[in-house]
């Protein structure tokens, strides 16, 4: 028994520190809703759903202060917070004795009832409040994988959230608490289906399951967007080609595009993966990803919607370096794409590894839009069994210098349209929501979730400011175990690249990306065997991406290469990705290349103990269903731990030819 998670971060349980709680009723004592829309509808009711819950007492929704004082005022109005604050900022001030919350939209309106909500979950004062914020991305969104019959590529949590068979009479009551988290965070659009996308989602029949689906996320500022196949107009349309030049293709799309804002007035746009990873798309009519993406822009063209259109694309070439692929297809089309064109590109050049340098496509397509593309659900990061928390991660990459514009020209300023001017910018994060009671599976997941939508709407954020705000929402407001759970968060990630892949390895599995499998060398693929990338010999490991090898790092700016070009100086945790270097090399950290290796596989392994511990010391302070559901997935990664570590270092060491340096164990 206990807790069941399915409140996420909204949990809004009686605040038990009177003091405080009579403070936050004072200055709360009712709910004026100046104005009325959905929306704002939306803010009032959360408001009074959370300060019933926090203050144990049901504050009454007005429609005007009246010469009131002591409550909560909403307010939309063109002119709130000036033009330091953009259409779906928010400021909330004090103003004639009550807490005005406005915006120049009512989605401004609502994000500022969800931040004032935080202020009292996370125990700060309320009385002298002056806030401004603006989020710094206009397209907020989540990517769900989420197929036709209820599967979820790569999810975790259960089956999908969308019940397609239930759709479009029954609304499933938990759209709306999914609409509530998301909006809660600012999240402001989401695509229902998988990238490897069925054409049915193009159907009559599925359009009305989609646009009841959009009915439910309307009140919350969120529009939904669809993935798209590419070859609809073949399969679905009964036209013979799908190349974008012909004049029957763009007809087709241009009134299917109609139909859907026919069903769906504010639909966001199409998602679409093409000519990638096996799907169809314009090269197999020998046209070029814009030639594609400017027909279904044409298409768009009446309607306030966008294209998005991914970079993950890459070629089977043997004698190819995969990191390459994307912006030697890409870059070329800079400028060639119509404005309504967003390129969604991953953080990564690979594909969301533990740890993986930023992608060259930031900083190297000025004239193009490039969105973010973070995946939140943990497929190379542990599944829903091993707790990592991914901030640190997303940090990582959006801090990162391209010098693209010199000095401090970082991906998240390449992203939030400060370095090129873009006039789109978008995030996306690949969702790692279900049907599970919990949402995510690992109670801990839900962090990610959290922070991903944090940080898309302020991207200076610090993963620690977002773990502590989630910890005192979610788990817990005694503060010795809040410290100590941010910690343990803020450390996770670095331990598990540890055991999985540690120094700059990647991709050490093929098949469910979950077993290791370092030995894997036979694929229909050579890039989808897991001896492509580590590149293990006799001599050493990791892939030459110098210009004795692949060249790759010729993508950089010369300020970027010069960090990670030479093996003498290129940090530790990035060394492999571009070096192979030799098992005997004495490194940075004084130990050589094997013993480096075995310490992090060790350590890493170990430290999982460590969280174990740390967890076990909170035990108190955090409810009992949750404290033994994350006790219980410790216990399984601790294991799985161990695993990792020995088949990497029973593998490399079949190259390496030497013992397992004390004080570590060599594995049976
Ligand atoms: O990470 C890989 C996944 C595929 C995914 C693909 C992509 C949706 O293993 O499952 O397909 O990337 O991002 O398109």
């Amino acid at each position: 028994t206990g807790d069941d998670g399915y409140r996420l971060w909204l949990k809004y349980d009686l605040i038990t520190n009177v003091p405080k709680r009579q403070a936050y009723a004072q200055a709360a004592q009712f709910i004026a809703m100046t104005g009325n829309s959905p929306i704002l509808k939306s803010a009032a009711d959360e408001l009074q759903l959370g300060l019933t819950g926090l203050l144990g007492k049901t504050v009454p929704v007005v429609t005007s202060a009246a010469g009131r004082k002591g409550g909560i005022v909403l307010a939309v109005s063109a002119g709130a917070g000036g033009s330091a604050m953009n259409n779906e900022g928010y400021q909330i001030a004090i103003n004639a004795g009550n807490i005005m919350i406005s915006g120049k939209t009512d989605a401004g309106v609502l994000y500022g009832a969800f931040a004032l909500l935080r202020q009292m979950q996370t125990g700060q004062p309320i009385d002298r409040l002056s806030v401004t914020s603006s989020p710094r991305v206009q397209y907020r969104m989540l990517n769900h994988w989420d197929n036709v019959d209820g599967t979820v590529e790569r999810g975790y949590a259960g089956q999908s959230l969308w019940k397609w068979y239930e759709l479009p009479e029954r609304i499933d009551p938990r759209y709306r608490d999914y609409a509530r988290a998301n909006a809660s965070i600012g999240i402001n659009g989401m695509t229902v289906n998988n990238v490897n996308a069925s054409a049915r989602f193009m159907s009559a029949e599925y359009i009305q399951k989609v646009a009841a689906v959009a009915s439910a996320l309307r009140p919350y500022g969120i529009r939904v967007y669809v993935s798209v196949y590419w070859a609809a107009p073949k399969t679905l349309g009964g036209l013979k080609t799908s190349d974008p030049l012909d004049p029957q293709v763009r007809a087709w799309w241009t009134a299917k595009v109609k139909e859907l804002y026919q069903a769906i007035p504010d639909f966001g746009g199409l998602l679409v993966k093409a000519n990638s990873e096996g799907e169809p798309g314009p090269q197999d009519y020998g046209r070029t990803h814009a030639d594609g993406a400017n027909m279904l822009a044409e298409a768009m063209k009446p309607y306030d919607g966008v294209v998005i259109w991914r970079a993950f694309v890459y070629k089977a070439d043997p004698n190819g370096d995969r990191f390459k692929a994307a912006y030697d297809e890409f870059t070329p089309l800079d400028g060639t794409f119509d404005k309504k064109v967003i390129v969604q590109v991953k953080n990564g050049p690979i594909d969301f590894q533990p740890r993986e340098p930023f992608s060259p496509l930031f900083g190297n397509m000025p004239k193009t839009p490039l969105g973010m593309e973070f995946q939140i659900t943990q497929e190379y990061l542990g599944f829903a069994t091993h707790m990592v928390y991914e901030a640190p991660l997303f940090k990582e990459c959006l801090d990162a210098d391209t010098y693209a514009n010199g000095k401090g020209s970082t991906v998240a300023k390449v992203i939030d349209g400060s370095v090129h001017g873009y006039a789109r910018t978008l995030m996306a994060g690949v969702a790692n929501a279900g049907s599970a009671r919990n949402w995510t599976g690992h109670p801990m997941a839900q962090a990610n979730w959290y922070a991903f939508g944090r940080l898309a709407w302020d991207h200076t954020l610090s993963s620690e400011t977002i773990a502590n705000e989630w910890v005192n929402m979610t788990l817990t407001h005694e503060p010795q175990a809040a410290k100590r759970i941010t910690n343990l968060m803020l450390k996770s990630r670095d331990i598990y690249v540890d055991y999985n892949t540690p120094i700059g390895l990647s991709r050490p599995w093929t098949g469910v990306h979950f077993a290791p499998e370092p030995w894997q060398n036979r694929s229909p693929r050579p890039d989808w065997t897991a001896v492509y990338y580590h590149k293990a010999d006799s001599l050493g490991l990791g892939f030459n991406r110098t210009e004795t090898g692949s060249n790759a790092l010729a993508q950089y700016r010369p300020e970027v290469r010069a960090q990670w070009e030479n093996p003498e100086t290129c940090p530790l945790p990035y060394l492999l990705w571009f070096h192979h270097v030799a098992w005997n090399k004495k490194l940075t950290s004084g130990r050589t290349l094997w013993a480096e290796l075995c310490t992090r596989f060790y350590t890493g392994a170990d430290s999982v103990r460590w969280m174990q511990n740390e967890w076990g010391a909170v035990k108190s302070a955090v409810d009992p269903g949750i404290y033994a559901d994350v006790s219980a997935r410790l216990a399984t990664q601790q294991r799985e731990a161990i695993w990792w570590r020995d088949a990497w270092v029973l593998y490399l060491q079949s190259f390496a030819k030497q013992p397992v340096p004390a004080p570590f164990k060599q594995p049976e």
